[in-house]
């Protein structure tokens, strides 16, 4: 399979100006001039990795108020939460595809400011049909039937009885940067990859109650329903199923959050997060798909000459840097880390590439372990930016060597439709000005 060779010219990613959206600046325009000054006196300490300022000079060794008093009490009980000096971190609505309504919607996950490859609950993206339902997990079954050997019914005490197993995975949206298809629409990454999440899923293998209940010979489909008001279900092939398929109802340490599908859900890690029915309640065995709403009318994709294609639910390699970002300020010349997440929905990222001048020239970035299969891979890069305006993008190659293509590649061999399509997979640039602002540079 195709390894690429560096340095590689994929020709320009094309420019863009998009509006800015100045959410975020890592440091002030003061701290900057100060960053500068002490730059120069100290002989390049950026140049050097070093981003910290002499103790002479900042006089930091004020004793500060909070040195001078008792911190708040714990109190009896609480559930904890974040600091109110990150009450920036949200998730969001969109900004471009205006909704007028918050049933049928989406949240996005500010990617911006992840730190690791796992995503804090409270800010998981959500996507629901008909809103979130409350479920009492004291009166929450699951039901198997159809073509099993012998229909079951499951309390979540039942399932909770079982022996779990707990993996990291991502979870994409097949819609994620689908309004970055034909123009620069994104102002953040929260907004152009934001429809993305990683966690730490816990649960059994849907494969354990499939052998409980027995397949009949011939058995090829499973259909998988949710308990919410869209009722969404989905046709799942038997051979996922039996492979890595899941029935979760942890994430990340607690039990799913009433959006994520509480009390349980599927899980189909690596494939495009409408398959993960959330709200789990019946589960059907039979010989052939059922061709449903959501494979025909939705979820389907263009492609060349005027045929859609259906059952697209493997989420190929993507990458995307989330830092600097779209919205951001580079405080000045000088070493940056460049940051950002790799995953593929085929197994694991090999490697990442990033490019600094729209994609004539690339390097390959550092990846941070752990390395998983079908979860965030993060990768860093330094970068020492000479202050004139820069095309940085990523590229990502998976375990199957797989190369994550550019728009312009994807357009091939997919119909690139004049409006909004699913699986966006294309390298994404972000142009960096000599003011150091960050923008969107897709189209
Ligand atoms: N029952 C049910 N399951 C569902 C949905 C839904 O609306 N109802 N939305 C699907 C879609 S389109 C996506 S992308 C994922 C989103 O999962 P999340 O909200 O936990 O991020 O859930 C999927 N499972
Ligand atoms: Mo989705």
């Amino acid at each position: 399979m195709a390894r690429r060779s560096l340095p590689v010219s994929t020709g320009d990613l094309t420019s863009a100006s998009p509006p800015t959206e100045a959410e975020f600046q890592p440091l002030s325009r003061d701290r900057r001039s100060f960053l500068r000054k002490s730059v120069a006196m100290a002989g390049g300490a950026l140049a050097t990795g070093a981003a910290g300022i002499s103790v002479a000079q900042a006089q930091a060794l004020t004793v500060p108020e909070t040195n001078k008093a008792m911190g708040r009490p714990i109190p009896a009980n609480e559930y904890g939460m974040p600091s109110e000096f990150e009450a920036h971190v949200r998730r969001r609505r969109t900004d471009v595809l205006v909704n007028k309504q918050n049933f049928s919607d989406w949240s996005m996950t500010p990617l911006q400011h992840q730190h690791g490859i796992v995503t804090p609950n409270g800010v998981v993206f959500e996507r629901h049909h008909a809103g979130v339902p409350d479920i009492d997990p004291a009166k929450h079954k699951l039901v198997i039937h159809g073509m099993v050997k012998k229909p079951l019914q499951y309390t979540m005490n039942d399932i909770l009885r079982y022996p779990s197993v707990s993996r990291f995975h991502f979870l994409e949206c097949s819609g994620n940067t689908l309004t970055d298809w034909v123009r620069n629409a994104s102002t953040t990454v929260q907004q152009s990859h934001g429809l993305l999440s990683c966690a730490q899923w816990t649960g059994i293998p849907l494969s354990w109650l499939l052998d409980e209940a027995g397949l009949e010979e011939g058995a090829k489909w499973l259909l998988v329903e949710g308990a919410d008001g869209s009722g969404h279900i989905r046709s799942i092939p038997i051979e996922k199923a039996l492979d890595d398929a899941l029935l979760v109802y942890g994430q990340n340490g607690e039990m799913l959050r009433p959006e994520q599908g509480y009390p349980l859900r599927a899980l189909m890690p690596g494939w495009e997060g409408n398959t993960s029915v959330k709200w789990l309640r019946r589960i059907k065995v039979s010989d052939q798909p059922w061709h449903f709403r959501s494979e025909t009318a939705r979820y389907t994709d263009p492609l060349p000459g005027g045929k859609w294609r259906q059952f697209s639910m493997l989420m190929e390699c993507k990458s995307v840097i989330t830092r600097p970002s779209g919205g951001m300020n580079l405080p000045g010349p000088g070493l940056i880390e460049i940051q950002g997440f790799a995953w593929s929905g085929r197994g694991r990222i090999t490697a990442v590439d990033v490019t600094l001048d729209g994609g004539r020239n690339w390097q390959e970035a550092t990846l941070e372990e752990p390395v998983m299969d079908k979860c965030l891979t993060r990768f860093r890069l330094r970068w020492n930016w000479d202050g004139k305006p820069a095309k940085i993008a990523s590229r990502a190659v998976d375990s199957t060597g797989y190369v994550q293509p550019t728009v312009q590649e994807i357009g091939a061999y997919r119909g690139l439709y004049p409006g909004f399509v699913q699986h966006h997979n294309g390298v994404f640039p972000w142009s960096v000005s000599a003011n150091g602002e960050v923008k969107n540079a897709i189209a």
